[in-house]
């Protein structure tokens, strides 16, 4: 039982445990890092911190087929994909520690450095405090794995009795370590990260104020009663989510302003909450839809926004158009992620609703989508108009200043295009013969829509049925009743705008300024 006896060759239960003891490091390290980021600050964790960089450096192309493969779990098979490659890593350096045991902790601690550097070097980092998770889980992740590596390869021979009771007080070590880890954690999330509790806190505690100019209430036509139709208004817990967010940032409601500063603008101004939410509020109904938006696809959502109209806060900050000898015609709006997002101001000043909302189907906006503030401008793709969690508005120049995702292939201004999308019968259906309400919703946001059209297999296109038009900034619901013969066939849709355009036939890429073309489903219909 000498520490001193020299170190024997290991055998493949040494290998084996070696392994366990690299991915319990691994596991250890990302434990106690995680445990740490809840009070320095949830995104420094090192798994957000790798994955948003990650995310930052993936190409246009590829960004767009991880969100059509993977939809709104394309964070999470990022994370998981992030995991897997830190499981593979670990199972060599726990290998590699059975040679030699220091260099093993120095792997870990090298990747503890790796995962510091994301953090700190994040666009929303402003603190070298973020590097403190990842160097504090893999402090502890290298110590245990040199504790638990030493356990393996002491004593005269495998089969010895200071060998067994070795490894015995390796299972020992291992096995409370994972569980006082799995404990803190399990803890740590029960309890809540105290930055995101004063958030909720501030959110709970909000009172929205009424609108001096309420939305219209929507038109008794506007909803049309036919099963598996999108609702008009999306409830907030169905729209959907696109952002770059690993982890939705949490914004302390009290502790929030919002900058304004750039050229044209006389003075920088910057207002808190309760300043912007003391203005006169508006309330409008708006659709908005994502560029990532195929043909048919999901990511498109109605609401009724509450909040300042931004064009009026611009005027009174010395902004003008660019139409009316404005130096800006881009304003670029910041979050405290780190987004940057530009937007034509000629647009926003251009009558239209543009809006900083706080309000969403009435109640507060939910974190996900831009508590406690976002812009929202009818008729742009979220891309370039909606910025979620604002913090900063500067009004620049689309010559001197590329937006995020400008430098990544997508057009710096993008207006949405005019869409259709047949929601019911789902594709692949097989209803019955006779009457069949093929219905869907059409979006042409600020244009309108005039028509929409169905049309079956190849025979003529026949105008549907439109639901009574809420506002041009919203869809419209369409139904078609058709007359359902038996067999397979094929079902399409075409808009057109309230500017007469109808939409072509060609389908384009989402890439790099929105999806066209018509979309359709093909049905089985079931014999009498
Ligand atoms: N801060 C921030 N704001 C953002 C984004 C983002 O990644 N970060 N994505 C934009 C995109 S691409 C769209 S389509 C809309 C989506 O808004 P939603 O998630 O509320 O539907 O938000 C926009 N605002
Ligand atoms: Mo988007």
């Amino acid at each position: 039982m000498s520490l001193s006896a020299p170190p024997r060759e290991p055998t493949r239960t040494d290998r084996l445990l070696a392994a366990v003891g690299g991915l319990l490091a691994a596991y250890v390290s990302l434990a106690v890092a995680d445990l740490a980021a809840f009070w320095v600050r949830p995104e420094a964790s090192p798994v957000p911190a790798v994955g948003g960089a990650v995310v930052d450096r993936t190409p246009a192309a590829l960004k767009d087929w991880a969100i059509r493969a993977f939809g709104e779990s394309d964070k999470a098979v990022l994370q998981l994909g992030i995991l897997v490659l830190l499981g593979v890593l670990a199972v060599g350096i726990g290998l590699l520690a059975l040679r030699h045991r220091p260099l093993g902790s120095a792997a870990v601690g090298a990747f503890g450095v790796l995962g510091a550097l994301a953090a700190v070097t994040r666009p929303d980092s402003d603190s070298a405090m973020d590097a403190v998770p990842s160097l504090v889980g893999s402090a502890a992740g290298a110590l245990l794995l040199y504790v638990l590596t030493g356990r393996l390869t002491r004593g005269a021979g495998a089969g010895s009795e200071a060998a067994r009771a070795d490894r015995r007080s390796f299972l020992v070590v291992a096995a409370s370590t994972g569980l006082a880890a799995t404990g803190a954690a399990a803890l740590a999330r029960a309890v809540g990260s105290p930055v995101a509790e004063n958030a909720a806190a501030s959110r709970a505690a909000l009172r929205l104020p009424r609108p001096a100019s309420p939305a219209p209430a929507v038109p008794p036509g506007a909803q049309l009663d036919v099963p598996g139709i999108s609702p008009f208004v999306t409830p907030n817990r169905d729209f959907y989510r696109v952002d770059t967010a690993l982890v939705v940032p949490r914004v302390d409601a009290d502790r929030w302003h919002l900058r304004l500063h750039g050229g044209g603008v006389r003075r920088d101004v910057t207002y808190t909450l309760r300043e912007l939410m003391s203005r006169p509020a508006i309330e409008r109904d708006i659709t908005l839809a994502c560029v990532s938006n195929e043909v048919g696809g999901p990511y498109v959502g109605n609401a009724r926004w509450l909040g300042v109209p931004l064009a009026g806060l611009l005027r009174e900050a010395g902004v003008r158009p660019p139409s009316e000898g404005g130096p800006a015609d881009q304003l670029v709006a910041r979050s405290v992620d780190g987004m940057a997002i530009g937007t034509p101001v000629e647009q926003v000043m251009d009558g239209r609703d543009a809006l900083l909302a706080f309000g969403m189907n009435g109640e507060p906006l939910p974190f996900s989508h831009g508590f406690p503030v976002r812009m929202l401008v009818p008729g742009l793709y979220g891309y370039v108009s909606a910025c979620k969690w604002i913090e900063s508005i500067e009004l620049t120049t689309f010559d001197a200043y590329d937006a995020y995702w400008v430098p990544r292939g997508w057009s710096a201004e993008a207006p949405v295009k005019t869409q259709s999308r047949i929601d019911t019968p789902r594709p692949f259906a097989g209803p019955a013969a006779g009457t069949v309400m093929v219905a869907g919703v059409a979006w042409a946001q600020h244009r309108g829509i005039r028509r929409v059209e169905v049309r079956i297999d190849d025979g003529p296109w026949q105008e549907a049925r439109l639901a009574a038009e809420d506002s041009s900034d919203t869809w419209r619901q369409w139904a078609h009743p058709w007359e359902a013969a038996p067999g397979r066939h094929t079902l399409t849709v075409r808009a057109t705008d309230g500017t007469g355009a109808t939409q072509p036939e060609e389908r384009t890429d989402t890439m790099p300024n929105g999806a066209q073309g018509w979309h359709s489903v093909v049905v089985t219909v079931e014999g009498a």
